[in-house]
């Protein structure tokens, strides 16, 4: 993409209503713009990312053998009814009547619907397991919409939903998920930590939140420090091994957040190992067991001829809060530093003297190489000063930048700078791109 062609609106200044770096740093880096309260356009840089993050999510449930659908933001009320939530959800539920006066709500999670979906159409445990899930928007008319996307009021979820014969099977299928989590945020470049957690409005008793540590998340954390370091990134867990066992070892450990924060066990742990830090829930997944199967009467017929209800789980991750979650576990005082997995370009190119036939002559070439090698390069081809060049890409943090200067062409070389680390290192057009391309 030619800078000049694209549609990046930054901001000069902070906005003064954003309190935490993420929201400074999207606005500011032209990803979102506020149209309500809790409420996101995502432009086009932020929606890129959005997109990139959404495609590790559904790579990971589909390893996991769950199977990708659609279902509608707009639900009938009838369902919720039928589970008795309609008025157990309270105010946060955006209710809505249509023109023949019908009650309507737009759905804040689809535990009905798919329940009645899947009831209307599975009828034999030959049928099971079976995990769905979709990728879609949500809303809750949340009391304090706040940090950005990070706690919206319309925002997008992926959501599974799993359906099995028995509490056994229901158990396999919740510590699939459990390590999809695990490996999917590991590939988003985060350090994710499993606290047991409350179940709330969605119900069950066993529970884990996927919480990463930032000094600006919403909820306390506590736990072992060896739980920290054993989520560390490069760790893939492979589906063919025991997964049970990867669940012990993960949660073994002490972590909890605030509401199942126990003192004592806490204090039990030795003191260097003893971490307390805030957190930010970027997953959360659910056993409820037939809280949802009993009353849309889901049942299936067993191998012994009996029908018996199925045993539900549901696993949601927050695709548009982890845009600002891996910006706040990524930035530095210049911008944000995307991880390589998610970053909306793999590159930037600053042509420093736009015009200049040698100049645009090697940016022209790096341009078309890295495009042809697949990193989807961003090149500043602007008339802006360098050092608005400079800022801008460190702003909006793109894991490489290659600057093309006339000294450094008249000498055959162009300057990679690596984001994070901020080194910078002379080398030929050939170089540089087998540097970033391989
Ligand atoms: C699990 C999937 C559920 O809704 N039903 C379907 C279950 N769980 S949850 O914990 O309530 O939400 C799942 C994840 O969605 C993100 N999330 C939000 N993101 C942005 N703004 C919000 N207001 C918001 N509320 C929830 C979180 O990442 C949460 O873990």
């Amino acid at each position: 993409m030619r800078l000049t062609n694209y549609f990046l609106p930054l901001l000069k200044e902070t906005p003064s209503d954003a309190t935490i770096a993420s929201h400074q740093l999207m606005l500011r880096a032209g990803m979102v713009r506020q149209n309500a309260a809790g409420i996101y356009t995502w432009l086009p840089l932020g929606h890129k990312v959005l997109k990139r993050i959404e495609q590790i999510v559904r790579e990971e449930q589909n390893r996991a053998g769950a199977i990708e659908m659609l279902m509608p933001t707009i639900q009938s009320a009838e369902l919720w009814k039928q589970s008795g939530r309609y008025d157990a959800y309270g105010p946060e539920m955006l209710r809505i009547t249509d023109r023949h006066d019908r009650e309507m709500l737009f759905g804040p999670t689809n535990e009905e619907m798919l329940t009645d979906v899947f009831s209307s159409f599975v009828r034999s445990y030959k049928d099971l397991p079976k995990m769905l899930y979709h990728i879609q928007w949500k809303f809750r008319d949340e009391r304090r919409p706040r940090f950005g996307v990070m706690r919206g009021r319309e925002f997008l979820m992926k959501d599974t939903y799993s359906f099995d014969l028995t509490p056994e099977d229901a158990r396999k299928s919740y510590n699939k998920m459990f390590v999809a989590y695990l490996n999917t945020f590991e590939r988003l470049g985060l350090k994710a930590i499993p606290v047991r957690a409350e179940t709330g409005p969605i119900g069950g008793d066993l529970s884990h939140e996927f919480v990463i540590l930032a000094d600006s998340g919403e909820s306390a954390v506590y736990a072992d420090r060896d739980l920290v370091e054993m989520n560390a990134p490069g760790t893939d867990i492979d589906f063919g091994g025991d997964l049970q066992s990867v669940v012990d070892q993960r949660t073994a450990l002490y972590a909890a957040a605030d509401e199942m924060h126990d003192a004592d066990a806490f204090a039990a742990i030795p003191e260097d190992k003893r971490m307390e830090a805030r957190g930010i829930e970027v997953g959360h997944i659910f056993y409820f067991g037939t809280k949802y199967s009993e009353p849309f009467n889901a049942k299936v017929q067993g191998p012994d001829g009996k029908p018996s209800l199925v045993e539900m789980g549901s696993y949601g991750i927050g695709v548009s809060r982890l845009v600002g979650g891996i910006i706040e576990a990524s930035h530095d005082e210049n911008g944000i530093v995307w991880p390589a997995s998610v970053a909306p370009f793999g590159a930037g190119i600053i042509n420093l003297k736009v015009g200049d036939a040698e100049c645009d002559g090697v940016a022209e070439e790096l341009y078309a190489k890295l495009s042809e090698a697949g990193l989807d390069p961003l090149y500043d081809d602007s008339s802006d000063r360098g050092g608005v060049k400079f800022s801008r890409m460190d702003l909006i943090g793109l894991p490489y930048a290659v600057t093309v200067g006339p000294r450094g062409v008249r000498d055959g070389v162009v300057e990679v700078k690596d984001r994070r680390t901020g080194e910078r290192e002379s080398l030929s057009v050939e170089a540089a791109v087998a540097k970033l391309t391989g």
